[in-house]
């Protein structure tokens, strides 16, 4: 089951592309946003890989799902990249072979025997492609709208980065490609039916900001950003690991 109601008075937030980041999304949600368990979160995968706190991430987003928060995460390309590495690593590799070696960037997933423990998977497993909300698509990377079939289009969903055709009427909301602040700022403004919400959190991690010189000016990434979906308030925490 892909449709998620709005249900009750409970505000409607997304979040994409935490990477590791935990103290930027705890901050946003518990200070910025004040989240309660009336509100829908939506949160469009990547939670791993690039910053530092893979496992707190994944932590954190289990344990409100138990404190009765409704979360509903999607699943991204990082995710699909860490379940396939274990999937492959448990039928198909060699006992002499470690995960960890096959492992990109979320060595904290891993327990004390270099296995993922039974709750990743179980979660990464339990991801979907997309969520149809009443005015709204959400996925993480995009969705081809030419696509006989788009909603089993699994690779599109959530690898493609480029993405300029929506049909609508209803409007999808992505992350996955970094987009610049002020590219996002005026896609929510002007409701668009494709908005990007995806402004490299990670880029405000020390190790990466000698990257910033790919997106110019460096102001314009390095936010996890939310969206909420009634409002079009667009709420931008940038990082603070
Ligand atoms: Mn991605």
């Amino acid at each position: 089951m892909t449709f998620i109601s709005h249900t009750g008075n409970g505000r409607r937030f997304v979040v994409s592309d935490i990477h590791g980041c935990l103290k930027t999304f705890r901050h946003l949600l518990e200070n910025r946003l004040q989240l309660t368990s009336a509100d829908q979160l939506f949160l469009l995968g990547d939670y791993i890989d690039r910053g530092e706190s893979n496992a707190g991430v994944l932590d954190y987003i289990l344990r409100l799902k138990t404190e009765n928060y409704q979360v509903y995460p999607l699943r991204g390309n990082h995710e699909e990249m860490i379940l396939g590495a274990w999937q492959l690593h448990k039928n198909q590799m060699p006992p002499h072979i470690k995960f960890a070696d096959r492992l990109w960037d979320a060595p904290d997933l891993l327990d004390a025997t270099g296995e993922l423990p039974d709750t990743y998977v179980a979660f990464f497993k339990s991801l979907p492609y997309f969520y149809e909300l009443d005015n709204f698509y959400l996925v993480h990377a995009a969705i081809d709208f030419k696509h006989p079939r788009p909603f089993t289009d699994y690779s599109t969903m959530v690898w493609e980065k480029q993405f300029s055709y929506n049909p609508g009427p209803k409007i999808v909301v992505h992350g996955h490609k970094i987009t610049p602040l002020p590219e996002i700022i005026k896609r929510v403004e002007n409701r668009s039916l494709i908005i990007p919400l995806d402004n490299g959190c990670y880029y405000g991690l020390a190790k990466f900001r000698k990257g910033l010189f790919n997106f110019g000016r460096q102001k314009e990434v390095g936010n996890l950003c939310c969206l909420n979906l009634d409002t079009f308030e667009l709420v931008v925490q940038e990082n603070n690991e």
